[in-house]
């Protein structure tokens, strides 16, 4: 069973946005494959694969994961941050695929096989003004799709979070900088009961309904929006106020029922550890790639698992189809899973990944091909190269920077 690592390759390519690819390859001739994207800082992530992870790895047991995440982490010092546990998450992901296709088993099989029949998604519906939202939520309801989350444009802003005119929604503009936009969170906190009592006014009681807040309110803000929302009974509040300050979510549960969902910018179990452990959240949302892979997000779960606190990570765009897969595989044995985070990807990004997951009636499926059952089209990879794009910025009426 023993073997060694070979090659390892980074790609960076930008079928429609920018994607980092992680492939391992054995002197077995396994190849595994781990998603490495950061928006908007894509190329500090390469860097740090090729030169600094990549010549450490070579000659390396694949079947070693714990040990190389371990080594990764622990073994260099330096720690933490999105750079650093983006790579080690693309390292373990690869690892976990090669351990899979040897095998010759689905990763969800090696976490402990499944706990549940499909795995429920949010998917991500959206409108200029309360018309064009709800056109939005009727067609997710017509893809059988029962948890929706739900944005919209605030009037007297011309840009805000989680609305665009493309139908796949992308918030990284290609550019050498990153557009700018303003928020009034006056208007806003305003404007999103109009929003919500028109949206549970159309899909009635049963429909699970979610809204994502980025990081924007204070938390006294935070705590007035998650009671002023109440009434709608919101699956979860997403993001009401920078999840960094950690107690500021003692303000904003101590204030209503509205269940709390926080965690995408977070990287280790560290970052999330007080709002797990205090139970200031319900669902806690770090994405595979971006808290150091599956060995590392499965502490995670497993800590909020004792707390009553539920799975529901990221999976925006730029989280590519293999750390999707990832999430799938984890959401398929792992008991304490919410929802999964699934916007849909345009139709070249399936060209360039193919894989064995599938999204349907609002469930996705990790099928059963061996490892995460994904690949890469290199004819796609190589004929998209990187584009420079990034996130936009936030300020408030008066020019100071805000979160975005
Ligand atoms: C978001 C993302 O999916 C989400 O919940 O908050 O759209 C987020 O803005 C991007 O992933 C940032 O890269
Ligand atoms: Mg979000």
């Amino acid at each position: 069973m023993a073997d060694r690592i070979e090659r390892v390759e980074v790609l960076v390519a930008s079928p429609t946005r920018n994607y980092v690819t992680l492939r391992v390859t054995t002197a077995d001739g396994i190849v595994g494959l781990g998603d490495a994207t950061v928006n908007g800082r894509e190329l500090s992530v390469a860097s740090y694969l090729r030169d600094h992870v990549a010549p450490l790895l070579i000659g390396v047991d694949p079947n070693r994961i714990e040990d190389t995440w371990q080594y990764l982490y622990r073994g260099v010092y330096w720690r933490r941050g999105p750079v650093t546990m983006a790579a080690i998450g693309a390292v373990d992901m690869a690892l976990w695929d090669i351990l899979g296709k040897r095998t010759n088993q689905p990763v969800y099989q090696l976490l402990g096989g499944r706990v549940r029949d499909g795995i429920p998604y949010y998917s991500h519906a959206f409108g200029w003004d309360i018309p064009a939202l709800l056109d939005s939520v009727r067609e997710h309801q017509e893809r059988g799709e029962t948890f929706i989350r739900v944005q919209s444009g605030v009037p007297g802003l011309d840009k805000v979070y989680g609305v665009s005119k493309d139908p796949n929604y992308e918030p990284a503009g290609r550019g050498a900088r990153p557009s700018e936009e303003h928020f009034d969170p006056g208007a806003y906190m305003r404007h999103l009961p109009k929003v919500l009592t028109a949206v549970r006014e159309l899909v009635g009681p049963d429909v699970k309904l979610l809204h994502d807040a980025h990081h924007r309110l204070t938390p006294i803000q935070g705590a007035r929006l998650a009671k002023s929302v109440e009434e709608f009974d919101l699956f979860w509040l997403e993001d009401v106020t920078p999840a960094e300050d950690q107690d500021a979510f003692r303000l904003v549960r101590n204030a209503s029922t509205t269940p709390l969902a926080v965690g995408e910018v977070f990287n280790t179990i560290w970052d999330c550890q007080r709002l797990i452990e205090e139970r200031l959240i319900d669902y806690v949302r770090t994405a595979v790639v971006h808290a150091g892979g599956i060995s590392h997000s499965r502490k995670i779960f497993a800590l909020a698992e004792v707390h009553g606190v539920k799975a529901g990570p990221h999976g925006p765009s730029d989280v590519s189809p293999i750390a999707l897969a990832a999430s799938i595989h984890m959401a398929a044995a792992t008991h304490n899973w919410g929802v999964q985070e699934y916007m849909g990807y345009p139709a070249l990004v399936h060209e360039a990944f193919p894989h064995a997951w599938s999204a349907s009636d609002g469930m996705l499926q990790p099928g059963d091909a061996p490892g995460l059952g994904v690949d890469i089209d290199e004819d796609i990879l190589s004929t998209s190269p990187y584009v420079p794009a990034y996130l936009p910025t936030a300020r408030t009426l008066d020019g100071a920077v805000l979160d975005w």
